[in-house]
């Protein structure tokens, strides 16, 4: 063959061999960053497996935590996660729980919806040899094997504190001896933020006789709810002297529908408020004056729950209650932590 057929034809065939090498090697992987692959992100059989089940994104507070937990468990950190939205349901986590069982993942991160109603799916993961660690809220159940760990807040300890609040407060304005007129917003009931919180509080409310609870309403952590029940209780009652409210976002929509009936709260106000959580905008509602204390609640759990997991990982046992530290917020301490609240 002539020379200047041939070159251009063995300069084709390369050219041919060179494409077919390069498809070849993209989709197996081959071309693929490699310094990302091995250095930043360990590689998917390295990974550690979470089922993350959320009761929901009811709150200010809950997206903060769920932020929180999925930083936390991020890929650059070994883990791989997959993440379920229960919105409030508890047959929606019972099904999550079922199905990160069959997935066999290695552990279950798990934020209960309600204290009771868990035991068998949590006996189904520890019979599957999956752990499984409560976030935030806790269950009730007979035997604490069920779970290896809780990571959250001591919900009745936060209803004490603002139980002690009050009474500090009562006796500061000289109304100790004063009957004290108080409407409580709970947060979800049976679940383990509003039996702590109720609980603790009315330990300390027994031994004030003069405390009248006008009535304790189920408001679920949510402000559509809160909205409706403060409306109720506005039309009920003309003498409300205290709000307690379980969580922040009811307490926006209390005080604003107080406010739309020209009742005013805070430290000036007609109305004492009450709230839990201490997120950003009710820290400045704080430092504002329109509600009087709120209970911090700590939603930066997932470093610890992380943490719990790599030690399980290496064989090292956990404590099986782990609190996060919390803070009362009120006009005269709030101001020093406003600027850094980042939910
Ligand atoms: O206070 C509230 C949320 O369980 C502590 O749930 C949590 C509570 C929190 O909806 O805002």
């Amino acid at each position: 063959m002539r020379r200047h057929v041939l070159y251009p034809m063995m300069a084709a065939i390369i050219v041919l061999i060179l494409c077919a090498t390069i498809i070849i090697g993209e989709r197996s992987g081959f071309f693929l960053n490699p310094a990302k692959d091995t250095e930043s992100e360990p590689s998917d059989d390295k990974l550690i497996v979470v089922g993350i089940s959320q009761l929901g994104s009811e709150s200010v507070w809950r997206t903060a935590n769920t932020e929180s937990i999925q930083n936390a468990l991020s890929r650059e950190n070994g883990y791989f996660a997959i993440f379920s939205n229960a919105r409030q349901k508890q047959d929606n986590q019972i099904k999550a729980i079922r199905s990160f069982i069959s997935q066999r993942v290695d552990y279950i991160v798990f934020s209960p919806c309600t204290e009771d109603g868990f035991e068998n799916v949590l006996a189904e993961a520890r019979d599957a040899g999956i752990p499984v660690i409560l976030m935030d809220r806790t269950v009730n159940v007979e035997d604490d094997s069920l779970y290896v760990a809780h990571v959250g807040s001591d919900m009745k300890q936060e209803g004490i504190k603002a139980g002690i609040w009050l009474e500090q407060e009562l006796w500061k304005r000289g109304r100790n001896e004063e009957d004290i007129n108080i409407v409580i917003l709970k947060g979800t009931e049976g679940s383990s933020a509003e039996i702590g919180r109720s609980e603790g509080f009315h330990e300390i409310s027994k031994n004030h006789p003069n405390w009248k609870i006008l009535a304790e309403v189920d408001a679920d952590f949510t402000n559509t709810k809160a909205k409706e029940e403060m409306g109720k209780l506005l039309r009920e009652f003309s003498d409300i002297d205290e709000v307690i409210s379980q969580n922040d976002d009811m307490t926006f929509v209390a005080v604003a529908a107080m406010r739309s009936r020209c009742i005013t709260t805070g430290i000036d106000g007609q109305v004492i408020v009450v709230s839990f959580d201490a997120c950003h905008e009710a820290l400045t509602m704080v430092y504002n004056g329109t509600i009087n204390v709120d209970i911090e609640c700590n939603p930066m759990q997932g470093e610890y729950v992380s943490q719990i997991i790599k030690k399980l990982e290496n064989g090292e046992s956990v404590e099986k209650e782990n609190s996060v530290d919390e803070v009362v917020f009120t006009k005269e301490n709030v101001l020093e932590s406003l600027d850094s609240r980042a939910y």
